[in-house]
């Protein structure tokens, strides 16, 4: 990539209004990887004008005939899973069998929304009346702008668009400024689908981009996954206002619960799988384990083991377990969190903050490195270090006594709902959370990390009103019509109302 790369609007590679640019950067090395134009307002307004003039034709196309555009990105996702797979690694910092998973992911969701085009959209509802047909369906709502992280630069973006376009809306696509690279593919192969012009559009940039999309009048929905405090700014710009929608999936400080039922390798699979994948940077990462008094020391000799020594090092590499964090400015606010959480007095069991020179691989010196930070807090004290989202491989150890009422109490004691795992093999217990954590995505005897596609994925409480993926997507970007057919030639009312008109003589 010699200059800036453009952004795609209206079926073209285009220039942008403005003249800034901006570096994509690998977090392992720091390595540049390629320049982009930053996009402005005026770009998205001439993204959001080329989706609406796309609109009106592609709404009009069936359902089956749209998803054909997908299948063809579904098989070059799965031709090139190996190629794009690095190609996140490199941009994102995730270790290389997540790179992959990451662009597996993609092709799930693409394959999932392209196969339901021929599922039955809609429902046949009865009637009162034997003459009348009654029916819900669908249609879409128009322009759509997905906003999207960078820690899946190419499964995101598909758990949005997939859905929207066999739906019949037209798409603007903001992608996170971290991966910028990964956006470009995304766009290239719907241009090598020959989806229509103005159909998808994407504008590379930063928030200013992403906020001119939401305040913009003409865009019907947004989708949104990322931060709670761009989430909930999201919700309060579109809450009010009439014919404009917003499903946003935002953080979570999610825990596992681990009781005295537990079988402990699992206990032990599950807390590291949850607390350091992806250098605890997914929205579903856990940085709380709650753990019952008669298996915690058991439990903490184990997992501290681990985490004192789990592989932080070239993502590349296949035998890594964590690569970097995703940017400078990340690193520091995980370090910052990391002192903070032992300002307020907490006992730190594991502290790899800053790795040792012999840890980092030769040539990565100038990586975002972290290892993992354990710490030892009360469940009943009142600490910001066991509230706030890190986003990185922190993780408290909460030693409670009581059954497990008390465990999913202080699971549910956070303003967040989104993603919780409890290891036991005592099914009452696991019914009990299964009925009263108040989560969206719930797992027993498993990391809470790894949704498939064909589940809801989203929160409640704090994080989200949205569930951004297969039939619940749906719900996000359509609008619902109930259509009534009378095949009579009187008119028959429901409910008893006369139908008769009297006309005085
Ligand atoms: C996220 O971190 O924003 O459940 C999404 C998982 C993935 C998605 C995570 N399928 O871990």
């Amino acid at each position: 990539m010699d200059s800036a790369s453009n952004h795609y609007i209206g079926g073209e590679w285009v220039d942008g209004d403005g003249t800034e640019t901006f570096e994509s950067e690998n977090p392992a090395t720091g390595e540049t990887l390629g320049a982009f134009q930053r996009g402005t307002p005026a770009d998205v307004d001439r993204a959001v004008a080329a989706a609406a003039d796309a609109y009106e034709t592609w709404r009009e196309r069936s359902r089956v005939e749209r998803a054909e555009f997908l299948w063809d990105v579904y098989h070059e996702l799965r031709d090139r899973t190996d190629e794009l797979g690095e190609i996140v690694t490199r941009e994102c910092g995730k270790e290389i069998s997540e790179g992959r998973a990451d662009v597996v992911e993609a092709a799930h969701m693409v394959e999932w929304a392209a196969g339901d085009a021929r599922h039955p959209s809609g429902d046949v509802v009865p009637s009162e009346i034997p003459s009348k047909d009654a029916y819900m369906r669908r249609k879409p709502r128009g322009v759509t702008g997905c906003i999207t992280p960078w820690n899946f630069p190419v499964a995101i973006p598909y758990w949005h668009m997939a859905i929207a376009l066999v739906e019949g809306n037209t798409v603007v696509f903001k992608p996170a400024e971290q991966t910028p690279w990964c956006a470009e593919i995304v766009a290239e192969m719907f241009d090598d689908a020959g989806i229509p012009d103005g159909v998808f559009n994407m504008v590379q940039g930063y928030g200013d981009a992403g906020n001119a999309i939401v305040e913009h009048d003409d865009v019907a929905t947004v989708l949104f996954t990322g931060s709670a405090e761009v989430g909930h700014e999201i919700q309060a710009t579109l809450g009010g206002v009439p014919g404009r929608r917003a499903a946003c999936e935002m953080g979570g400080k999610n825990a596992v619960v681990i009781t005295e039922a537990a079988d402990l390798d699992i206990a032990v699979h599950s807390a590291v799988m949850s607390a350091f994948k992806t250098t605890g940077q997914r929205c579903v990462s856990a940085e709380r384990l709650i753990v019952h008094t008669d298996v915690y020391e058991a439990f903490k000799s184990r997992f501290v083991e681990v985490a004192a020594n789990v592989s932080v090092g070239d993502p590349l590499d296949d035998g890594t377990f964590m690569g970097p964090l995703v940017e400078a400015a990340h690193r520091q606010k995980v370090t910052r969190h990391n002192e903070a959480a032992r300002e307020e007095g907490v006992d730190v069991l594991v502290d790899r903050t800053e790795l040792d020179a012999d840890e980092i691989p030769d040539g990565h010196e100038d990586g975002y490195w972290v290892g993992p930070f354990v710490y030892e807090a009360d469940p009943h004290a009142d600490l910001r270090c066991t509230k706030e989202e890190v986003f990185g491989p922190h993780v408290a150890l909460m030693e409670y006594e009581g059954g497990i009422e008390e465990a999913v109490a202080i699971q549910n004691d956070t303003d967040y709902g989104l993603a919780g795992a409890i290891v036991s093999e005592d099914y009452r217990q696991i019914n009990y959370y299964r009925d009263h954590a108040e989560l969206g995505l719930a797992y027993g005897n498993l990391p809470c990390i790894g949704a498939e596609v064909q589940l809801p994925f989203g929160g409640v409480k704090k994080s989200g009103n949205g569930n951004p993926s297969a039939r619940e997507a749906i719900e996000a970007v359509t609008d619902r019509t109930a259509w009534t057919l009378n095949n009579a030639r009187d008119i028959e009312m429901a409910q008893g109302l006369s139908a008769e008109i009297d006309v005085d003589d």
